[in-house]
């Protein structure tokens, strides 16, 4: 009878012990949306990160479904060797992390770990033809936006597929969203199926045609 009771409460110290460790679990990491996508982590280091549910969805076309099998990211321009890239290849190239916050003209902003991998070295093996200057992102709403090719490869900028080390949401860009760190919102394109290289971004930039600021500096915004 005493080895029984004594079983018992260690049983119960156990029950206990385990409920405070997973306890500790749930609020290191907060599941985001259903429970089949992957959780995404709240914190990097000492930085307190937001969450990819913490962005105001205002895309010119609501979310768009981007369906794998069909997809491929093309490069093409001014570059020796125009290509075009599955998915499987992008995420297996080299990958960046970085935590970077991402500021709308609306004034709400977020704070992120980004995982990615670098655009400059893409573009670096297509091959720049001489005259280059700026490089337009395509995307599959029909949006658009533009980067002089100096701030790319002086920032190292990302193309990134992981955010808070869970895979982009759909609403979030899936498969791709550039990471255009010290620049506004509109430069940050989601959904990426094009990259193209140029010497003039006439006509393109869905929010630069409206009017916003071609550099979308936000130093520029912030100080105007
Ligand atoms: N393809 C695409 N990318 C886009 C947009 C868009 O409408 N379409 N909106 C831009 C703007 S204005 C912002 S602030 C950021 C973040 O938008 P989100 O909060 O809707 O994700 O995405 C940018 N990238
Ligand atoms: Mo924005």
């Amino acid at each position: 009878m005493k080895t029984c009771l004594y079983i018992s409460a260690c049983l119960a110290l156990l029950a206990i012990l385990a409920t405070s460790c997973s306890d500790k679990a749930v609020s290191d990491y907060q599941p985001v949306g259903n429970s089949n996508i992957p959780v995404e982590t709240n914190r990097y280091g000492d930085e307190k990160l937001s969450s990819s549910t913490d962005f105001r969805e205002n895309s010119i076309l609501g979310s768009q479904q981007v369906d794998l099998a069909e997809y491929s990211l093309e490069v093409f321009g001014m570059v020796e060797n125009p290509g075009s890239f599955s998915y499987e290849k992008l995420v297996a190239r080299e990958s960046v992390k970085r935590v970077i916050d991402m500021h709308c003209v609306e004034g709400w902003s977020v704070k992120i770990l980004w995982e990615g991998f670098s655009v400059k070295e893409l573009l670096n093996e297509a091959g720049l033809k001489p005259g280059a200057t700026t490089v337009i992102f395509h995307c599959y709403d029909g949006y658009s936006t533009f980067l002089t090719l100096n701030y790319i490869m002086v920032n190292d900028i990302l193309l990134a597929y992981k955010m808070n080390d869970a895979p982009l949401r759909p609403e979030r860009g899936f498969p791709f969203q550039l990471v255009a760190e010290n620049k506004l919102g509109y430069k940050w394109a989601k959904w990426v199926i094009k990259i193209e290289v140029t010497d003039s971004a006439e006509g393109s930039g869905y929010w630069e045609k409206a009017g916003y600021p071609p550099s979308g500096d936000l130093d520029e915004w912030y100080y105007r």
